[in-house]
């Protein structure tokens, strides 16, 4: 069983997965992806979240994108748009082969956990990567101008929409994937690590499945979350933006209040010291900017070592 369970979403929650695929074993880290972002798109099964940290952990992620694979080709791309088709949503040459082995192995009836799996292996991924769940799980953003799926509001407009609410399709009746709950009530488990990733886009849809989250708050290792704003900014993405638009003030401590009870310690960047007073849990201020690899192994040492810290708190008490 992992000593390790780490929930991440996006391109910044890949990053601190690398961080901790680095310093620790591959047998004693699982790393949780949303999939509230799927969709399905030219008859595939897209899955970007996942596809994302497969690549970030297999090392052959897009440096300057943040998602789909370095050193691609874009023939399909290029052809499919002189055929009329649609080339809103950028699928490169190899990428659109993984969501075809993907699509076809979930056609032949094979579980998205057990395709992960695959796929994880065939790529190298040391690490258990493990969907949320393997039933289907949909973020819908309600907007000013209606209600957009995810990829719609994402890519297609760009996050410009005002945001008025988001929803989680098909989260209340969704299972935790095959294994989460055993890893999160393992007794060699010795900390959770909730990834800066956006907590109302790629956080939620994993909180929004009832048994995951009894299971989190049940846990008994650490629940420790690295804020995702620095500065009181997003690094990269809308967090910031959608902070905004549901009237929270865009400040860390919020995020902190958004996890709420599930919090025994939150990471917070040196840059949003002023709000520590206000977070409400046991916290460690560091530089949370992951520029390079020895930030994100930097970052995933301190996160655990926070852990382990509350780890002996609790047992003392
Ligand atoms: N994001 C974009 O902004 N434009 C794209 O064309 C795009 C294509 C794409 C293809 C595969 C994939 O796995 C991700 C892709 N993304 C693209 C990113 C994706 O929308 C986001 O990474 C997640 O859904 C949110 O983190």
């Amino acid at each position: 069983m992992s000593r390790v369970v780490a929930l991440s979403g996006g391109i910044g929650g890949a990053k601190l997965a690398l961080g901790l695929a680095r310093v620790l074993a591959p047998q004693d880290l699982t790393v949780v992806v949303n999939t509230g972002d799927d969709f399905n798109h030219l008859g595939l099964h897209i899955s970007p979240d996942v596809d994302t940290t497969l690549y970030t952990l297999a090392g052959i992620a897009n440096p300057d994108l943040g998602w789909g694979r370095r050193d691609e080709t874009w023939q399909f791309m290029r052809t499919l748009g002189e055929l009329g088709g649609p080339t809103w949503f950028q699928l490169g040459d190899a990428d659109l082969a993984l969501h075809v082995a993907r699509t076809q192995a979930l056609a032949n009836g094979r579980r998205m956990a057990e395709v992960t799996a695959d796929l994880a292996h065939r790529l190298g991924v040391g690490p258990r990567v493990l969907p949320m769940s393997d039933d289907p799980v949909r973020t819908r953003v309600v907007t000013s101008e209606g209600e957009l799926d995810f990829q719609h509001y994402f890519v297609a407009r760009r996050c410009e929409p005002v945001v008025i609410a988001l929803r989680y399709d098909g989260a209340s009746d969704a299972q935790p994937a095959p294994g989460l709950l055993a890893a999160l009530a393992s007794p060699q488990l010795e900390a959770v690590i909730l990834c800066p990733s956006n907590p109302w886009l790629s956080m939620a849809p994993m909180l929004a499945i009832p048994a995951l989250r009894r299971a989190l708050s049940a846990c008994a290792a650490p629940v420790v979350a690295v804020s995702p704003l620095v500065g009181g900014r997003a690094v990269k993405g809308p967090t910031g933006k959608i902070m905004a638009e549901l009237g929270l003030p865009v400040a860390a401590d919020q995020v902190a209040r958004y996890y709420g009870d599930l919090l025994d310690g939150f990471v917070l960047d040196e840059r949003d010291r002023v709000v520590a007073p206000q977070l409400g849990t046991e916290s460690l201020i560091t530089d949370t900017l992951m520029r390079d690899l020895a930030d994100r192994e930097r970052l995933a040492r301190e996160t655990l070592a926070l852990a382990a810290r509350l780890s002996r708190q609790m047992a003392a008490s």
